[in-house]
């Protein structure tokens, strides 16, 4: 059983209709997130500790909205935000700006205690401070061999460091993004920051679960994970 870790049922919504019945189940895990630049170190992070703590197949979302007239912000820190400033906030603040494009990403870590043979998407091992620190044998560094691709290694960090043990495990992601802009918020569906993101004239909170998903950057994600998962 594959377990989709998040503390958010909108998530799992999206998510289930992407894989085949009965096969996923939600994981209210709560696990850390670390403080980090891009989504990647912080969905690789936490796979690895959640498929620590559920010993089975584990999916992690790690998803943000990314404001280009505000540099990329609130980005990593989205969930953050929205329970300090409150997406009504953010909408005020991309008001006032020349430039109210934005985005959102999403990455989902894959992990499930095995290595991963080459694929275009990358793979986070975590084990590089580990590897050093353990000489040039790599004692006790989990890796499973040749064949595989760290894809461009846009995804590849060991950023957090501090804490990561020595048999860091491999996770694979998968990320996806979408275009838009910040508009007043409209609509009753979706979650988060969905009434304030515009695509293609329609805010993601008047869109139904389908119609996000076919645009959005956990259809998008998601898609190229269940393609890979098939044959996994
Ligand atoms: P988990 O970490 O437990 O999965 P979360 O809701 O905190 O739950 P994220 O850290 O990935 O998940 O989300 C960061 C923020 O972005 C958070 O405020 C979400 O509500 C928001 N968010 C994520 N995906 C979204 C989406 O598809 N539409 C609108 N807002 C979204």
């Amino acid at each position: 059983m594959l377990r989709y870790v998040t503390t958010n049922p909108g998530k799992v919504r999206e998510a289930e209709r992407y894989l085949p019945d009965g096969s996923v189940e939600r994981l209210d895990f709560d696990y850390t997130e670390i403080q980090a630049d891009g989504l990647g170190p912080i969905a690789a992070r936490g796979a690895r500790e959640a498929y620590r703590h559920a010993g089975e197949p584990v999916l992690v979302d790690d998803a943000g909205l990314f404001v280009e007239g505000l540099d990329g912000f609130p980005g990593p820190y989205s969930s953050y935000v929205e329970e300090t400033l409150g997406v009504e906030r953010v909408h005020e603040i991309a008001a006032g700006l020349d430039d109210r494009r934005a985005a959102f990403r999403c990455t989902l870590g894959y992990c499930d205690g095995e290595g991963f043979a080459a694929s275009p998407d990358p793979v986070d091992r975590g084990d590089r401070d580990a590897a050093a620190a353990a000489g040039p044998d790599g004692e006790g560094v989990a890796d499973d061999g040749a064949g595989e691709s760290d894809g461009d290694g846009a995804g590849e960090s060991n950023a957090d460091g501090a804490g990561e043990s020595t048999d860091a495990l491999p996770v694979k992601l998968f990320e996806g993004y979408v275009p838009g802009r910040i508009v007043a918020p409209r609509g009753d569906g979706g979650f988060g920051y969905d009434p304030i993101f515009e695509h293609d004239g329609e805010t993601f909170a008047e869109m139904d679960t389908d119609r996000k998903n076919a645009v959005s950057h956990r259809g998008r994600a998601l898609e190229k994970f269940a393609e890979w998962y098939a044959d996994r």
